[in-house]
């Protein structure tokens, strides 16, 4: 699905003002839900504004990317991925890795919401970086807190407009064992021969994604790519396999890539939500009454088969069911 030349159309992602449901206005809310349904049945993206999160808090976890990938490369590999981890740094410029691989450096932690892992994130980075990353740890912490916090209520959102009420996904998600994914794509001199990241669905239950003004994102939908312009102070949400095994296949998790440009370096900040790792995803009983499409799961087994067997050119979710 990566054939050439790069997309000349952008995707029409409805943009929910969560202002309204976070301040539970039923109206509002009836309205999003609504939105939020025919979304995530066509192609699974929508966008959020008014989302409670600091705008300021965004922006210093900007700049801490800058500070880490500003950093040389030895220096960036005392972080760095081991293999089948999925925490830790990994660049496509350092000669080790096949060319193939997309154009760009990536940092990933874990993030946990369970009690006593209040500082999961920035004892990590501490480990990994050594003191000097003390208050990048902070505002990761704190980022990816507000992230989780944020993607609470989206799973409260998903619950009404799925007709399974608020607390269905919420409390399922509770203690979540999440990933957070700094991206980092270089400029480069033959965009049209590479990618930033290649097409993929993400196998995890939700992303909520901040891109930079410089843009990149693309969706595929009816057999083309489509680009997701970038909006200040918003955040791209998207259904992940996981979910889409939770709502038994209503709502979709769709093929998606990052493209690279020859001037200007683009950064992203993904939180990729995962349930705690023994939680059975098994869509609740109101949404099966017309029969299963995946079997029981645990996210680690997921995981597990998606490192293993991925291909672009293939469907991960079904593959794993069949
Ligand atoms: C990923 O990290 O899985 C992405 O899809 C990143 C997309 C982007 O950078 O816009």
């Amino acid at each position: 699905h990566d054939e050439r030349p790069r997309s000349d159309s952008h995707l029409l992602v409805p943009l929910i003002d969560l202002q309204g449901f976070l301040s539970g206005d039923p109206v509002a809310s009836l309205e999003a839900s609504r939105v939020v349904r025919d979304a995530c049945r066509k192609h699974g993206f929508f966008l959020v504004s008014n989302h409670g999160v600091d705008c300021r808090l965004i922006s210093d976890a900007h700049h801490c990317m800058d500070r880490f990938f500003g950093l040389t490369l030895s220096e960036k590999q005392r972080a760095q991925r081991k293999l089948w981890e999925s925490h830790g740094y990994t660049s496509s410029f350092t000669g080790r890795f096949h060319s193939k691989l997309p154009w760009k450096e990536t940092l990933s932690f874990r993030y946990s919401a369970e009690e006593g892992s209040s500082k999961v994130v920035e004892d990590y980075l501490v480990d990994a970086m050594g003191d000097q990353f003390k208050q990048s740890g902070g505002i990761y912490q704190e980022y990816c807190d507000a992230m989780s916090t944020l993607s609470l209520s989206i799973m409260e959102l998903l619950g009404i407009s799925l007709g399974v009420g608020r607390n269905c996904f919420r409390d399922f998600f509770e203690g979540n064992d999440s990933i957070m994914r700094l991206n980092y794509y270089p400029p480069c001199q033959k965009p049209d021969m590479t990618l930033g990241t290649g097409p993929h669905c993400d196998p995890t239950s939700l992303t909520i994604l901040h891109q930079d003004q410089v843009g990149g994102l693309e969706v595929l939908v009816d057999d083309k790519w489509h680009l997701v312009l970038p909006h200040v102070n918003t955040f791209v949400v998207n259904i992940g396999d996981t979910f889409m095994a939770l709502s038994n296949g209503i709502y979709k998790s769709c093929l998606h890539r990052a493209v690279v440009n020859s001037t200007r370096t683009r950064k992203s900040l993904a939180f990729f939500l995962c349930p705690s790792k023994e939680k059975l995803v098994r869509p609740p009983k109101e949404l099966m009454e017309t029969g299963r499409e995946y079997p029981d799961f645990t996210w680690p087994m997921l995981l597990e088969f998606t490192q293993k067997h991925y291909r672009a050119d293939m469907n991960t979710l079904q593959a794993f069911s069949s």
